[in-house]
């Protein structure tokens, strides 16, 4: 059965705007589609700050191949609207509709093995975000979008080598002025770390439990006077803790 783009519109189907983080690069090289991956098997989002999804998403695809990185690579996150990339040719909310302003935040829980780790109990840490500039008014996620759906950060270099799971995560607020409608999505790379770091940070977060539905990131009216998603230019608090420094 064939649907016209105007009648998934009309009935609300499979054209919700949202994002997947689905591919890992380390130093400019593309590591493929989902390797190394646990992304949600599809694209919407997680409101429920106590939900188990807020660790990886809900569950999806799962990969027995862990990345290979040194501290302090520069690693790339790339997200799409839908597994594969665009939804369709010409696609406007590809990688994310413009609508979805808000950070985009990096965090790393120490494991043993990280293909097979299960998900409760880990200690997590932030190691990155992109927030919101008071002074061009953009935020992380314009800056994915301007990266056609690239999100690069360099790994601190001062981490313990060892195997990790990177959870990338996406918050788009602009609904976050109701509680409950901030969009949440992440998903989890299973990384391995070279180096010589000795950081294993003692001050750590767990999943779900790091957020509050009404943190002031995310329970939060983004629109400025004039309508726009600008804040009015004052700063904006990411939720969670601050990210490491070396
Ligand atoms: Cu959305």
């Amino acid at each position: 059965m064939r649907f016209s783009l105007a009648s998934l519109l009309a009935y609300g189907l499979a054209v919700d705007a949202h994002t997947i983080f689905q591919k890992v690069s380390v130093n400019g090289k593309d590591n493929g589609q989902l390797t190394g991956l646990r992304a949600p098997g599809n694209n919407n989002p997680v409101q429920d700050v106590t939900s188990q999804n807020m660790i990886c998403g809900q569950s999806g695809s799962k990969s027995s191949s862990i990345i290979n990185v040194a501290a302090g690579d520069r690693i790339g996150s790339y997200w799409q609207h839908v597994i594969g990339g665009a939804q369709f040719a010409g696609d406007p909310d590809n990688p994310i509709a413009k609508s979805h302003k808000g950070p985009v935040m990096a965090y790393l829980a120490k494991v043993d093995n990280a293909a097979s780790v299960g998900l409760s109990g880990l200690k997590w840490f932030k190691v990155w975000q992109d927030t919101f500039d008071t002074s061009s008014r953009k935020w992380g996620v314009d800056n994915m979008m301007s990266n056609n759906g690239w999100v690069y950060f360099n790994l601190p270099t001062c981490i313990a080598p060892g195997q990790y799971l990177l959870r990338m995560e996406t918050l788009a607020l602009h609904s976050a002025k109701t509680q409950g409608a901030a969009q949440f999505y992440q998903s989890c790379a299973q990384i391995n770390v070279s180096g010589s770091g000795t950081l294993l940070p003692s001050s750590t977060v767990s999943f779900p439990g790091a957020y509050k539905a009404n943190d002031p990131g995310i329970l939060i009216n983004i629109y400025g006077l004039k309508g726009v998603p600008d804040m009015d230019g004052k700063p904006y608090t990411a939720p969670g803790p601050a990210p490491i420094s070396c």
